[in-house]
């Protein structure tokens, strides 16, 4: 339950994060990472911005070209049959490995480091040990450390992998099935941190962390907290942290939702504004049998993501059914694309407070029509560009979107749905 009172927290915590950049609307209908066949990644500490001004300690898989760490690691981004190899270097004090859950027929190259375990360790300032599977399943799927797993999952020793599948060249088709057709994606990489964890590692305490008093009071998708996660893509005040989340779509689009569970506990994700239909799990379409598409897909209000596990959904959002038209047309007005016409025409079927009376955040336009503004109190507004209907999206478990105990942050983001004319960066 958002109430009058957080509402306005959230717009003073948004003000005060943000106020002094000119908001900018930078999403990508795509999502953000690296593709090709070889990726060379190092283990490497560093330190990662929280909303709240701190500076938390971590450890990543960064590109091994760059000089920083990056949190979450790299979302790899290969085509199905690909044969992919990782080359793993090791700059931490403490062996670590890769694990890919969901790919077949790992092998390894080891040069010097640890054999002889279910995966070849890097041990530390070694490296590299050579990764190699065949990408045969397109979807959605996480990467992470095989080594001392409750730890260095927690340090951030994690990231995702995406199968893009034959069919539709390379984008546009989740898996090879019709039902599977977007029209833009996003990645949800949910993840949890205590940040107590990482100072005792960082004060060189590390063997005597206990796991049973973990308490994570911190929150992220795609390794950014609330309201860092609408800040652009690379933006500079985010250096580790590139990958935003800030989802834009037009009525009638399809928006692919890639949720990944990559911390140590169970997520429910909410999307506000309508039901999604799942169409696959762990990398594998919901099919009953092979041809047969998505044909086991279901509808769902939240997505309940469990951690190590994936969900591929689909978002879809016309205003069907809310019983008025969002376009606040007159009955003779044509349609717009997607239109539920059934409410073509219906007036909003309440009365307006005055102006005066609202609380309005910095995301309304001043207007319940899509594509409309109206009058605003000064200070009010700003943060929506084109006018658009924006929902919040979150874990419904709501101690997750604060941080460190402070409402508004943690795991959640905004989605903005955009008048049929706005033209959405691809
Ligand atoms: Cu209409």
């Amino acid at each position: 339950m958002i109430t009058k009172s957080k509402i306005l927290d959230f717009q003073k915590s948004v003000v005060i994060a943000i106020g002094f950049m000119l908001f900018t609307i930078d999403s990508h209908a795509a999502i953000d990472g690296i593709t090709g066949t070889v990726f060379n990644l190092s283990a490497r500490a560093d330190h990662l911005s929280t909303p709240d001004g701190g500076s938390v300690l971590f450890w990543s898989y960064a590109e091994t070209s760059k000089t920083t760490g990056q949190y979450p690691g790299p979302t790899l981004i290969v085509n199905e049959g690909d044969v992919v190899t990782v080359n793993l270097s090791n700059e931490l004090d403490v062996p670590v490995s890769v694990v890919f859950p969901g790919q077949g027929l790992i092998t390894t190259v080891p040069s010097g480091d640890n054999p002889g375990l279910l995966t070849e360790e890097v041990l530390p300032g070694g490296g590299p040990v050579a990764y190699t599977f065949t990408a045969a399943n397109p979807g959605t799927y996480t990467y992470h450390s095989g080594t001392r797993m409750e730890l260095e999952l927690e340090m951030g020793l994690v990231g995702a992998l995406i199968v893009r599948p034959l069919m539709g060249a390379g984008i546009g088709f989740a898996y090879n099935h019709a039902d599977t057709q977007f029209d833009s994606e996003f990645l949800f990489l949910l993840t949890d941190m205590d940040p107590g964890i990482h100072l005792q590692v960082e004060s060189g305490d590390m063997d005597s962390v206990d796991f049973s008093g973990r308490f994570p009071n911190y929150w992220f998708i795609n390794g950014r907290a609330a309201p860092d996660t609408m800040k652009p893509v690379n933006s500079e005040l985010l250096p580790k942290q590139p990958y935003n989340c800030l989802p834009r779509m037009h009525p009638g689009d399809r928006m692919l939702l890639r949720i990944a569970g990559g911390g140590a506990d169970l997520h429910p994700f909410h999307h506000h504004g309508n039901h999604s239909r799942v169409i696959a799990r762990n990398g594998r379409m919901l099919s009953s049998s092979p041809g047969a598409g998505a044909d086991m897909s279901n509808r769902e209000f939240t997505i309940q993501s469990v951690p190590g596990q994936t969900v591929d959904s689909i978002f879809e959002w016309t205003g069907e059914e809310l019983g008025w038209d969002i376009y606040g047309h007159q009955p003779e007005d044509p349609l717009e694309p997607f239109e539920y016409a059934a409410d073509h025409g219906k007036v909003l079927p309440t009365v307006e407070p005055d102006a005066k009376d609202l609380v309005f955040g910095p995301f309304f336009s001043g207007s319940p029509y899509l594509g409309s503004s109206g009058p605003l109190k000064p200070g009010d507004g700003g943060f929506n560009l084109n006018n658009g209907i924006v929902f919040m999206w979150h874990s419904h478990n709501e101690r997750e979107m604060v941080n460190r105990g402070i409402f508004p942050g943690g795991m959640m983001t905004m989605l903005i749905i955009e008048h049929p004319s706005v033209v959405i960066n691809p």
